[in-house]
C-alpha cells in the first residue's frame, strides 16, 4: 500500500498522513506517536525559544526512530534560532508556517533535511519550488490558527497545476473521505491538526478539548482580518471583544496585546473562554478521542470503502 505514493517514497513514511506542526500542542508526546503510527508528526516550534525546541527534539528522537519533522513559525521572534537548531540537529523534514521562508531553505537543503512550506496561494507555492522546496502544503482557510484567503477545495487543484512537486492537503481533513477527495484533487497527502487534538496523546488541557468535541459546523470564527494575520478559533468571550475591538477600529497593537499569550492559556491553563482556542472547521465533525494509532488506523482502513462508494456513483 501507497508504493507508488510521492510522499511516502520521498520521506520515507508508511501512510500519507501530517500531523499539523500546532503551537504548545504539537509537542514529542504527539509527533512521536504519530511518526510511531506510520504518519509524519510535527513539532510545532511556535514562539518557543531554542533550547526549549531542541529538548523537544531529543525527547522526540528518543520515542522514534521514523521520519519526523519540526514546524518553524516565521512569525517567531526566535526564527533565526531555532533554524539553527534544527540544522545543528539533522531534523528530517522542516515544514514552515506563516511567512516566506526562502532564505533559509539552502542551508536546509544542504544538510538533506526535505523542506515543506506551508503555502495558502499559488504565487508563493511557485516561488518556493523555484527555490527549491522538495513538496507543498496547501492549506486551506478552514484550518485552525493562521490561514490564508483560499478554501482547501480551489486552493489544492490550482497549486497541484502549478508545482511539480508533490502536494500535501490541509484544512478540513479528519477523516477517509477527505483523504480521498485530496488524491481526487491531486495531492499526493493529507496533513491534520484538529484530528489529532482529540487524540490521547496530545497534551492539551481536557477543558480545550472538551470545547474542540462540542464544537459544530459554525463554531470557529475568523480574528485578525484588520491586522493582516487572520486566525481562525473558536467564538469565546475573547473572540467577542476582539471582534468587537476591530470593529471599533482598535490598533494592531492593542488588539496583539489582547492575543497575547492567548493560546497558552487555553491549550494548558484550561482558561478556554477568556483564551484562544485555535482550531479548524471540522471539529464540528469530530465526537471522539482516540489514539494516534486508531485515527490513521480508520483513515487508512477506511480508504477502500470510500473509493467504492464513489464508484457507486458513477459507474
Ligand atoms: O502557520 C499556520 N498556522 C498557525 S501559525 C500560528 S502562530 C501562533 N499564534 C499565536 C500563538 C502562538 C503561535 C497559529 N497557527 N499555518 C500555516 C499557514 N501559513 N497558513 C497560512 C500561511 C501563510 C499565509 C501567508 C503562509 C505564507 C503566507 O504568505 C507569505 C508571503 O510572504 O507571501
Amino acid at each position: 500500500m501507497f508504493e507508488n505514493n510521492a510522499i511516502c517514497k520521498l520521506l520515507k513514511i508508511q501512510y500519507p498522513i501530517f500531523q499539523g506542526g500546532m503551537a504548545w500542542i504539537g509537542t514529542a508526546e504527539l509527533s512521536s506517536a504519530v511518526s510511531n503510527a506510520g504518519g509524519l508528526g510535527l513539532i510545532g516550534a511556535g514562539h518557543m525559544p531554542p533550547d526549549i525546541l531542541r529538548k523537544e527534539i531529543l525527547k522526540c528522537k528518543s520515542w522514534t526512530d521514523k521520519p519526523f519533522g519540526v514546524n518553524i513559525m516565521l512569525m517567531s521572534p526566535f526564527v533565526k534560532e531555532v533554524m539553527q537548531v534544527v540544522v545543528e540537529e539533522r531534523v528530517p523534514v522542516v515544514t514552515t508556517g506563516a511567512g516566506n521562508p526562502g532564505e533559509y531553505v539552502p542551508a536546509l537543503k544542504e544538510i538533506g533535511t526535505k523542506v515543506i512550506p506551508v503555502v495558502a496561494s499559488v504565487a508563493l507555492a511557485k516561488r518556493l519550488v523555484k527555490s527549491g522546496a522538495d513538496a507543498v502544503i496547501a492549506e486551506g482557510c478552514e484550518s485552525g490558527g493562521h490561514i490564508g484567503e483560499i478554501s482547501t477545495m480551489p486552493l489544492v487543484p490550482q497549486v497541484v497545476d502549478a508545482v511539480d512537486v508533490p502536494v500535501i492537503a490541509a484544512g478540513g481533513f479528519a477523516d477517509s473521505r477527505g483523504i480521498v477527495a485530496a488524491f481526487a484533487l491531486g495531492a499526493s497527502a493529507i496533513q491534520m491538526g484538529t484530528r489529532f487534538v482529540l487524540s490521547k496523546e496530545c497534551i492539551a488541557h481536557p477543558n480545550y478539548k472538551n470545547l474542540v468535541l462540542k464544537a459544530k459546523d459554525r463554531s470557529t470564527v475568523v480574528t485578525g482580518r484588520t491586522t493582516g494575520h487572520p486566525a481562525r478559533v473558536i467564538a469565546n468571550k475573547l473572540t467577542r471583544t476582539y471582534l468587537e475591538m476591530e470593529a471599533k477600529g482598535a490598533s494592531v497593537e492593542e488588539l496583539e496585546k489582547l492575543g497575547e499569550g492567548a493560546l497558552h492559556k487555553a491549550t494548558h491553563g484550561g482558561d478556554v473562554e477568556n483564551g484562544s482556542v485555535m482550531i479548524g472547521q471540522i471539529s464540528g465533525m469530530l465526537d471522539d478521542i482516540k489514539s494516534v494509532k486508531e485515527i490513521i488506523d480508520d483513515i487508512v482502513n477506511g480508504i477502500a470503502p470510500v473509493v467504492t462508494n464513489v464508484q457507486r456513483n458513477y459507474v
